[in-house]
């Protein structure tokens, strides 16, 4: 057991393998209502040197034991224990196989933390990562005992006409009294946070796809009835996965079938249960009058990332959950680069260094932070994390960058080739790339294990009389709570020497200090190195950290007029984007630290102008140029201050920065919303969603300006699709609080949409987010709304959630009354869903950095929640963790 003697922490150093080895797996699940009965007949051995006497311990949770049957003899109740939480059986055979039956009872009606076998809407459903098949049945339920599953799953007929299990269907029939059967066979060794299972009355979209060895998959996404004409553009999306996965990393799909199932009631995104993903249905149901461009994209994202899962997570798993990042922080990179090929890269690119900057950065920075390959937990589910998921991905990327194109793929291939069925480790998958390159990663990999953000010094000097320019690195790491080490990483850097004329300078370096020099790219791998550049025709503009190939703080002076430079010359597009953006976000942080009351404007006009040459250059792609239109955000201004931060302070900043943009912009600005303003037709490509993009954010500024919600009012009433007409109602709500135009407009949307509630959840959020003090007035009457619910994670993450992460405002309120509101719907909600409870308690783990006021109330709130009798472990956690 991996268990510690106080039960409640769990280390990586105590991990050893199951005395037990578990040989298949046969179960049937009957389904009634109100109740279920589980049948698990588990094929055991003891492993070989583990001693004769030792018993055989299965992990529970909440669980009744009806029956225990050995080698088809009931067991004597002197030879097991049973408890909810734990089965312990004595005296089995000393060698051989042995079958151990498991009778067990549970109540998925009952089951509101939706782990384990659960109902959404009628529909029975499971989910079992990480911990949720000890839910189910007794099992050696970790993710390093891996087995083949046969399932038979009863139901009664007319309520669940569909039975959906892991792998291929083999067989199916009637039975007495109206119900019936299926059987599910899963040929593939899996881990039981794999396994799935699926009863309802389901409405089914089917395709098929051929793969490159001929084979034909049938596939099926099924929704709730009457939704399955909402799932094209999934269905399109997963096609487009499988065709890619084979192309890019010569991967096939394994199984007769690949099934996905969208529920309304779920904790995550979705889950890539064996051949049957389980999706919330947020990330599988759109049509241009529901969804965003944003929800497209969002869609395309996680069916690509839970089919990828296929070959990285299930195919090769992990061997304990120390080593999530292995298939999280790879699949993650695997479908980043999906988008990538399949939108525009840089786009995504930015995209993708935003959402790090503003989760994993923070996370990394608080007192939350831990290494991406943690050492120890005390509930796995709170892992989940910006930094087991998208740092992770980053240490991928870095690898890639070192060992290039084509040792990564090589080192990909060994990979699959060495571990296919087996569960893994970070080490297993570092010696590939070691292997495939022919290097030595043992430096590299100390980014899995030493937390916190490497802050990247970047100091120049140009000697115009040698023509020579010298580039100085120093890294540098701050210990952080998580106690980890400082020792030096390899830090990848590319970069350019960017000339007059927005080319790249050839010119070789010489490097003294502990780096490598190739091409474009300075591998740091000491605290310090300097690069030479001789022969230089004039000072260059160095563009550093080229597509951010390191996952770092950037400490990089540079003049005013370079990044200005840059932002027009840079042929890494990526970085032209950057130079632009950390101008405009070191500009509102130094105004948003200055004393209350000065009003200075933060952006320069020359930055102004730069931002509007930007958007306004007809040469570029306008995804791009929204990208640029798009301000840091008030939580990103909020952690570069640091300390002492003011939020009212920050947003008036942010404020004002916008209105001015509008203003000085108002004619290029015009021309953009009306150019690029949708056109009847909608088509959700990359292309048409950045020519909306680019109109939606003049129009933003613009309303700024002109403080005119008419253009908006305009919008959002003759709007054809749910990308415009949600901006609209964006800028009207947040902008133009409490004016009567835009109550119209809020009504409006609510009896447009009310039948549906991923619109729903919209309309909830766009006023959960308005910045304004009396918000939380707003959400405290949403929260008595009839359609708002506790039981549903989607809409409390609409609304508790939004409120809390997305509203620097009015969560923090300077009278505390926020925090107070929030702290008491999360003790609520923990006593419903400790999962998503635990989750939005994370938004208080910034409270160290507030101004004095503010880090008291949030402190003694976060006691008081802390203090509170009986919180599930994993809010406990939380709380306990925030207060480090
Ligand atoms: N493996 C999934 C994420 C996931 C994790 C836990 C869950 O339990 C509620 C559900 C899903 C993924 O990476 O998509
Ligand atoms: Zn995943």
């Amino acid at each position: 057991m991996q268990r510690t003697e106080d039960g409640q922490t769990v280390r990586l150093v105590d991990y050893r393998p199951t005395d037990f080895v578990l040989l298949g797996v046969a179960m049937t699940l009957k389904l009634f209502e109100g109740r279920a009965e589980v049948l698990a007949r588990l094929s055991l051995e003891r492993r070989p040197g583990v001693s004769a006497n030792a018993p055989l311990h299965l992990d529970g949770d909440e669980l009744v034991l009806e029956s225990l049957v050995l080698d088809g003899a009931p067991l004597a109740p002197e030879t097991y224990e049973a408890t909810p939480d734990r089965l312990m059986v004595r005296g089995l055979p000393e060698s051989g196989r042995f079958e151990l039956a498991v009778e067990t009872r549970i109540a998925p009606e009952a089951n509101s933390k939706l782990m384990g076998l659960f109902r959404s809407n009628g529909i029975w459903c499971t989910q079992c990562e990480a911990e949720g098949f000890r839910r189910i049945t007794y099992f050696l339920d970790r993710p390093d005992v891996l087995a083949p599953y046969r399932v038979r799953i009863e139901a009664d007929k007319a309520a669940a006409p569909v039975l959906l299990g892991n792998g291929n269907p083999v067989d199916s029939g009637e039975l007495a009294d109206g119900r019936h059967y299926a059987v599910w066979d899963d040929p593939f060794n899996k881990p039981s946070y794999l396994f799935a299972v699926v009863a309802g009355d389901l409405d089914l979209l089917a395709d098929e796809f051929v793969t490159m060895s001929g084979r034909k998959v049938t596939l099926g996404i099924y929704t709730e009835k009457g939704r399955s004409e909402q799932a094209g553009y999934a269905m399109d999306a997963l096609k487009r996965s499988m065709a890619w996965d084979e192309r890019r990393f010569g991967r096939e799909y394994d199984l007769d079938v690949f099934n996905v199932v969208a529920i309304a009631d779920f904790n995550m995104g979705a889950m890539e249960n064996k051949g049957l993903n389980v999706f919330n249905h947020k990330y599988v149901l759109l049509d241009p009058d529901i969804a965003t461009d944003t929800d497209y994209a969002g869609v395309e994202t996680v069916i690509a990332h839970e089919y990828f899962h296929n070959w990285t997570g299930n195919r090769i798993t992990c061997r304990d959950w120390f080593q999530l990042c292995l298939k999280e922080g790879l699949t993650v990179f695997r479908d980043q680069e999906f988008s990538a090929d399949e939108r525009e890269r840089t786009v995504q690119r930015i995209g993708s260094v935003r959402r790090l900057k503003a989760h994993q950065f923070p996370e990394d920075q608080g007192p939350l932070q831990h290494p991406v390959r943690p050492a120890e937990y005390r509930e796995i589910n709170n892992f989940y994390t910006a930094t087991v998921y998208d740092k992770g991905a980053e240490l991928v990327r870095m690898i890639a960058t070192i060992v290039g194109p084509q040792d990564f793929r090589k080192g990909m291939d060994l990979y699959f080739e060495r571990h296919d069925g087996e569960a893994a480790t970070i080490e297993d998958f570092i010696t590939c790339f070691e292997d495939a390159a022919k290097t030595d990663l043992s430096q590299f990999a100390l980014w899995y294990a030493q937390a916190g953000t490497p802050t990247l010094t970047v100091t120049e000097s140009w000697d115009a009389k040698a023509r020579r320019h010298e580039v100085t690195l120093r890294q540098s790491l701050a210990r952080g709570t998580a106690g980890t080490g400082l020792e030096p990483m390899v830090l990848p850097v590319r970069f350019g020497l960017v000339g007059g004329n927005g080319e790249d300078s050839v010119a070789d370096g010489q490097v003294a200090g502990s780096a490598k020099l190739k091409d474009d790219l300075i591998v740091l791998t000491g605290r310090e190195a300097t690069i030479t550049f001789n022969d230089l025709p004039d000072r260059p503009y160095l563009s550093i950290l080229r597509d951010f190939s390191a996952p770092v703080t950037l400490d990089h002076e540079q003049s005013e007029a370079a990044r200005l430079a840059l932002a027009r010359l840079d042929p890494n597009l990526f970085n032209r984007w950057r130079a632009l953006d950390d101008l405009v976000a070191e500009a509102m942080t130094t105004a948003a630290k200055r004393a209350p009351g000065d009003t200075s404007p933060a952006l320069k006009p020359v930055v102004i102008e730069a931002l509007i040459a930007l958007a306004g250059d007809d040469g570029l792609d306008p995804a791009f140029r929204a990208q640029g239109l798009a301000l840091p955000g008030e939580s990103d201004i909020a952690r570069q201050i640091a300390e002492n931060v003011d939020p009212d302070r920050v947003h008036e900043v942010v404020d004002a920065a916008r209105a001015a943009i509008g203003t000085a912009g108002h004619a290029v600005l015009e021309r953009l919303r009306d150019e690029f303003a949708s056109s009847k037709e909608f088509s959700p490509d990359a292309a048409s969603a950045g020519r909306r993009a680019l109109s939606n954010a003049a129009l933003g500024y613009i309303s700024a300006a002109t403080r005119d919600p008419g253009p908006a009012i305009a919008q959002y009433q003759s709007a054809t699709n749910m990308t415009d007409r949600s901006a609209a109602l964006a800028i009207l709500a947040h902008r133009f609080p409490g004016d009567p135009q835009t109550e119209r407009a809020l009504d409006d949307f609510y009896r447009r949409y009310e039948a549906d509630d991923l619109v729903l959840d919209k309309w909830f959020t766009l006023q959960a987010t308005a910045p304004a003090h009396d918000t939380l007035e707003t959400v405290k009457r949403l929260a008595a709304h009839p359609r708002f619910t506790m039981r549903n994670p989607n809409r409390v993450r609409a609304l508790v959630g939004a409120f809390a992460a997305a509203n620097q405002v009015a969560f923090h309120r300077a009278d505390g009354a926020g925090y107070e509101w929030v702290a008491e719907k999360l003790v609520a909600l923990d006593g419903i869903n400790p999962q998503v409870s635990a989750r939005t308690a994370t938004t208080f783990r910034a409270w160290r950095s507030f101004e004095p006021g503010r880090r008291a109330k949030l402190e003694q709130t976060l006691r008081q929640v802390s203090e509170t009798k009986g919180l599930s472990k994993d809010l406990q956690d939380i709380v306990d963790r925030s207060l480090k």
